[in-house]
């Protein structure tokens, strides 16, 4: 039998080439090897407030980047996760064995509920605008903290859900993902251990060169969807104007060397893209471009991502909503095939009648 990989987006924001080159370009590899599920997480996605009607409308344009990108539903089952009513129940029998203490250690929920900017504030490390008294610290980080949402705590629990549902063996993802893969394995690991062998206990993957492009405005930070400035991330479907007003406008680091190192984190982001759009390796952009300067690379990097998003936009552009609707609506019902028969068994060994 061939092993699994279960994946997934969510639809909260553009797509982007760090969502690509992190994530969907893996699986579009790893279709011909793997038993395929990949999924558009809209559960996960309303942990931050969302407009329902954007909601649906990103909902449908990710699953045709998906498809657009290579997916084949021959092959992969395609899925929108909220069409699967399996994924929340496991979540809530998973929700009983798992300690607070863990997922508070999740980083996605210290950046997303901004934990880490109020653990500094606790500090007094961030003194730009006022340094907070101790006590008053510790006042605003416990309001900050009481008024996130439940949703956001829990989120690393419905992806081990997703994950373990299926008898995953293999998550492809960005680096970002990996301490939620993890805990995975720990609550795969301990059901198992209480009530008898049930889950496969998956691995996580990534790939070196791509599993973290950053922002293009922060090289510090990644490339997000939900960063605040369009200038953080090129969309996979930027038009070719956007995308070099976006490459042009990315920062670089003083001097005018190109050179590939963590000294120069900006120009090696760019680099990174680079090599991975044109398919060189990085060395041999840096000699290309060694004599040229910043602008004529940056020139060039953006011609090379318009070409690769070409392709992808073309086909893209020729995917009807019907026709998506029609593949999602075969995923779920492939997938509840196989959710349905694992709740059953998760339940009757937890001593539910079912
Ligand atoms: N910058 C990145 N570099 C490499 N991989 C990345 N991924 C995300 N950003 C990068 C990978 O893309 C997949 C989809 O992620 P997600 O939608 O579940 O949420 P995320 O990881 O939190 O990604 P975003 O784009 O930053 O979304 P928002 O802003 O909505 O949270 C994952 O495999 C992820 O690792």
């Amino acid at each position: 039998m061939k092993k699994r990989i279960f994946s997934g987006i969510q639809p909260s924001g553009n797509l982007h080439l760090g969502n690509y080159l992190g994530a969907i370009k893996n699986w579009v590899k790893l279709q011909n090897e793997y038993d395929s599920i990949f999924c558009i997480v809209d559960l996960h996605a309303i942990t931050i407030p969302q407009n329902p009607q954007e909601l649906s409308q990103k909902t449908l344009e990710v699953a045709k980047l998906y498809l657009a990108s290579g997916i084949d539903p021959e092959k992969s089952i395609v899925f929108i996760q909220s069409q699967v009513q399996e994924h929340a129940e496991l979540m809530w029998l998973l929700n009983t064995i798992t300690k607070n203490g863990d997922l508070m250690k999740m980083t996605q929920f210290k950046d997303k509920s901004k934990v880490i900017v109020l653990k500094k504030k606790l500090r007094g490390e961030l003194v730009d605008r006022k340094v907070f008294s101790r006590k008053e610290s510790l006042e605003y980080l416990l309001k900050e903290y009481l008024g996130t949402k439940t949703g956001l705590f829990n989120y690393p629990i419905l992806m081990a859900a997703d994950i373990l549902l299926y008898d995953t063996n293999l998550v492809p993802v960005g680096e970002d993902q990996l301490q939620h893969v993890e805990l995975t394995r720990k609550l795969g690991r301990k059901f198992n251990q209480e009530f008898g062998e049930t889950f496969t206990i998956p691995e996580g993957f990534t790939q070196k060169e791509s599993k973290r492009i950053m922002g293009l405005d922060d090289p510090t930070n990644k490339m997000s969807k939900s960063a605040s400035s369009d200038y953080n991330r090129i969309d996979l479907l930027d038009s070719p104007e956007t995308i070099e007003r976006k490459v042009m406008k990315a920062v670089t680091d003083s001097g005018q060397g190109i050179e590939y190192s963590d000294n120069k984190p900006a120009l090696k982001n760019l680099i990174n893209i680079f090599s991975l759009v044109a398919n060189k390796k990085p060395e041999e952009i840096v000699t290309q471009y060694e004599n040229q300067g910043y602008k004529k690379l940056k020139e060039e990097l953006a011609q090379a991502v318009v070409d690769y998003l070409r392709p992808i936009q073309e086909k893209y552009n020729q995917i009807s909503d019907e026709e998506v609707k029609k593949i999602l609506s075969d995923g779920a019902k492939r997938a509840r095939k196989i959710a349905e028969t694992k709740i059953k068994e998760v339940k009757k060994k937890m001593g539910m009648i079912v």
